[in-house]
């Protein structure tokens, strides 16, 4: 149909909607059953015909109200406006709905299509919250994420750990083997990061080669012991297997909030923290953990000389 054939990247001159289509054609059965000209088949005007920009109750034409309403549906759909597009495409809905000279069939097509469009838009939202490159989530769904954590997890006893991972000489490697290598690298280090994140924690693409973990729910030990573990596992990686001689390492600032008593996370002042003790770990000589023992900084890991 219309709205769904033109889908958000394929812009263009609306098609017929098969339902659309399938209504005209049994007005004109109806029409020729009746031996009347289709413009004269009467039509029972439906009890409700709401413009729903403007919530006005219209008078016009059942058949011309769902054939408005689709494609307005289809323009903004393509435009990306899903809620909006999914709204017009209820109307044009209930519109076929009430008139009940279309045949059964047709406002069940409708149906389908909203549910289309519905899982369409789940897609799209999911999709635009996803780094192209890692597929990891990006910024946008850790800026969203950040508040929901708080609201979701704030009263959590064990409070909220944030680590910020930054890959080591990474401008090295992308100048010693390519840029190619470097965006496999960046694929491979996102699978290392996601493995072991406690319930309800995610690995995000901060920019560049940085990357968040949220730990919602996790005491400082453990915060920390997730780090140390992804610092490990990406150290241990066999790096070799891409490209001879190639070798990853990553540096994390944790910064962990408890919960408990205390005033609620606060993640964005966490990642500044974070991101303090990243600077630690990176001044160190990098593949470091560096995180916080009551007010004193700590280093875990293994620091290494620059390579080459
Ligand atoms: P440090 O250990 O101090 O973090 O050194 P570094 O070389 O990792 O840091 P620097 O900020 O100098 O360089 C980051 C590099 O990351 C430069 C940039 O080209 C590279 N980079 C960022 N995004 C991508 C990407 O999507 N793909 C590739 N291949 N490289 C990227
Ligand atoms: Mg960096
Ligand atoms: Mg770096």
């Amino acid at each position: 149909m219309a709205v769904l054939d033109q889908g958000v990247a394929q812009p263009g001159p609306a098609r017929r909607s098969s339902a659309r289509h399938d209504a005209q054609h049994a007005r004109h059965d109806a029409a020729r059953r009746d031996r009347r000209t289709e413009a004269t088949v009467p039509r029972q005007h439906p009890g409700r015909l709401v413009d729903p920009p403007t919530g006005r109750v219209e008078d016009e034409d059942a058949e011309s109200l769902v054939e408005l309403y689709e494609s307005v549906a289809s323009l903004l759909a393509s435009r990306g406006e899903w809620r909006q597009a999914y709204e017009h495409l209820r109307y044009a809905l209930e519109v076929a709905t009430a008139d009940k000279t279309l045949p059964p069939h047709v406002p069940q097509q409708f149906r389908v299509e909203v549910a289309r469009l519905r899982r369409e838009h789940a897609e799209a939202r999911e999709q635009s919250m996803r780094d192209a490159l890692t597929d990891s989530y990006n910024r946008r769904y850790l800026d969203q994420r950040l508040l929901e954590v708080v609201e979701q997890h704030g009263d959590h006893p064990d409070g909220l750990g944030v680590a910020l991972v930054d890959l080591d000489w990474f401008k090295s490697v992308n100048d010693t083997f390519g840029h190619h290598v470097g965006d496999r690298v960046l694929q491979q280090v996102v699978g290392l990061l996601q493995i072991g994140l406690p319930d309800g924690g995610f690995c995000a693409r901060y920019g560049g080669e940085e990357f968040v973990l949220m730990l919602p729910g996790v005491d400082d030990a453990a915060a920390t012991a997730v780090a140390e573990a992804a610092r490990a596992r990406i150290e241990q990686y066999p790096w070799a297997t891409i490209v001879l001689g190639l070798r990853v390492t990553v540096s994390i600032g944790v910064a962990h909030q408890p919960a408990a008593g205390g005033a609620p996370p606060n993640p964005e002042q966490q990642l500044r923290s974070a991101d303090g003790l990243l600077y630690t770990a990176k001044q160190s000589g990098r593949n470091a953990v560096a995180y916080r023992v009551g007010g004193e900084v700590r280093l875990s890991g293994a620091p290494v000389r620059r390579p080459r």
